[in-house]
């Protein structure tokens, strides 16, 4: 039943269509047999389907359904589109994927140090699972997480740092799934070595040889196809004499969502192969879904506060940029090693990358974050950070709108 309730406008479309189909044809036959023979009428018909068929083809169901039965692709690993059996596979066990309530990462969530354990090792657990949840209200996706939000846990350590990671896929997974950490030295960022099956747990030790501000993914597969489900987050290993302190830190990363439907649609959206390679997201968003950092980021007046932005990619290169605020600092591309960038106004956030921003809040109001490549705000990449106190009349003197954009 809940099924039905997701797929509901799909079904709609689908019987409008067949009803179209065969009173258009039944017209057609109608009108045709005035003037000719019944063979000739039926020939004429079918002329009529044959075309339709032909025309409606390459630009409707298929990519509705988004498992085009011919695609080729020339990656390293597999097809990105999803293996026709998993149609059959995902319906089958619809129900007895999670539902989750709030994908999004509360952008405040993030350890402040960095816990090591007894012996000296950062210990490190995360879990993989396929879950539903709202992308916006009344949009429905199957996203793929590191432990049930977009994006994954905020991993912290220290340069020099022995690391254990151990990785679980949830039992219910339809697909193997990994972890690549840009922040590891070694094969595959240990992908290789943290392919789990369904149920199944590995883990990696691995040392954090360079500071940095790192995205992590998952890798298996067509690990394209695997991040646009919201499988990445960020993993930051802080210089060994550790980051200068600050009042506010966040955890903000952007990414691409590939729907079938149009922008806003109700309903289970299914992934659409042909707008991935494309390069043309539906939705382009921060922390996993539209509306994710619209009351989670506050400020006071004279703070300052620290940005950890990534960019899960898997297509577009962030424009990231706070309206109302200049970067004090930025540490371009991550990079924690050279002395950062000052007094920047957009700075770029590579797919699979990220950057590191600080700036001091003087102004109370509300500061928007977007992408400012600005048609996607319209696809969702926006929030707001909220400042409160005390008014400089010296620093800005004018109208101020609450609640809202600028
Ligand atoms: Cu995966």
């Amino acid at each position: 039943m809940e099924l039905l309730f997701y797929l509901w406008q799909y079904l709609v479309e689908g019987f409008g269509l067949i009803i179209a189909y065969v009173f258009a044809a039944i017209f057609i036959f109608l009108v045709l047999r005035q003037f000719h023979s019944r063979k000739i009428t039926a020939a004429l018909v079918a002329i009529f389907i044959g075309v339709s068929i032909a025309f409606y083809v390459p630009h409707g169901m298929p990519k509705e359904l988004a498992y085009p039965l011919a695609l080729s692709s020339f990656g390293p690993g597999e097809r990105p589109d999803l293996p026709f059996r998993n149609v059959f596979h995902f319906f089958r066990n619809f129900n007895n994927f999670e539902r989750i309530s709030d994908i999004a990462k509360d952008p405040t969530d993030l350890p402040k140090t960095v816990v090591y354990g007894e012996d000296g090792v950062v210990e490190i657990n995360v879990t993989t699972k396929e879950v539903i949840a709202e992308m916006a209200d009344g949009t429905t996706f199957n996203y793929w997480v590191f432990d049930n939000t977009v994006p994954g846990p905020f991993l912290r350590v220290r340069e020099g740092d022995t690391v254990r990671l151990t990785i679980h896929n949830d039992e219910t997974s339809l697909h193997p799934h990994n972890i690549d950490l840009h922040a590891v030295t070694g094969p595959g960022g240990g992908a290789a070595a943290t392919i789990v099956a369904p149920g199944e747990s590995k883990t990696l030790t691995f040392k954090a040889l360079n500071a940095g501000l790192f995205i992590y993914h998952c890798a298996f597969g067509n690990p394209g196809l695997h991040m646009t489900h919201g499988m990445y987050g960020l993993i930051l290993v802080e210089p060994k004499e550790g980051l200068p302190p600050v009042d506010k830190e966040f955890y903000i990363v952007q990414g691409e969502f590939y729907s079938s439907s149009t922008l806003g649609r109700d309903g289970l959206q299914l992934f659409d192969t042909q707008d991935y390679l494309d390069g043309k997201p539906q939705y382009i968003v921060f922390n996993g879904k539209t509306g994710a950092l619209m009351d989670n980021m506050t400020a006071n007046v004279g703070d300052t506060v620290r940005m950890y932005v990534g960019n899960g990619g898997v297509n577009l290169v962030s424009s990231f940029h706070v309206i109302g605020e200049i970067f004090d600092r930025v540490y371009r591309e991550g990079d924690l090693v050279s002395p950062p960038a000052e007094g920047l106004q957009t700075t770029l956030v590579p797919a699979g990358g990220a950057v590191m921003v600080e700036f001091t809040v003087d102004f109370p109001g509300n500061y928007v974050l977007v992408d400012h490549a600005l048609a996607r705000v319209d696809r969702g990449a926006w929030g707001v950070l909220h400042v409160e106190g005390e008014a400089d009349p010296s620093i800005y003197d004018g109208d101020i709108q609450s609640g809202g954009g600028h």
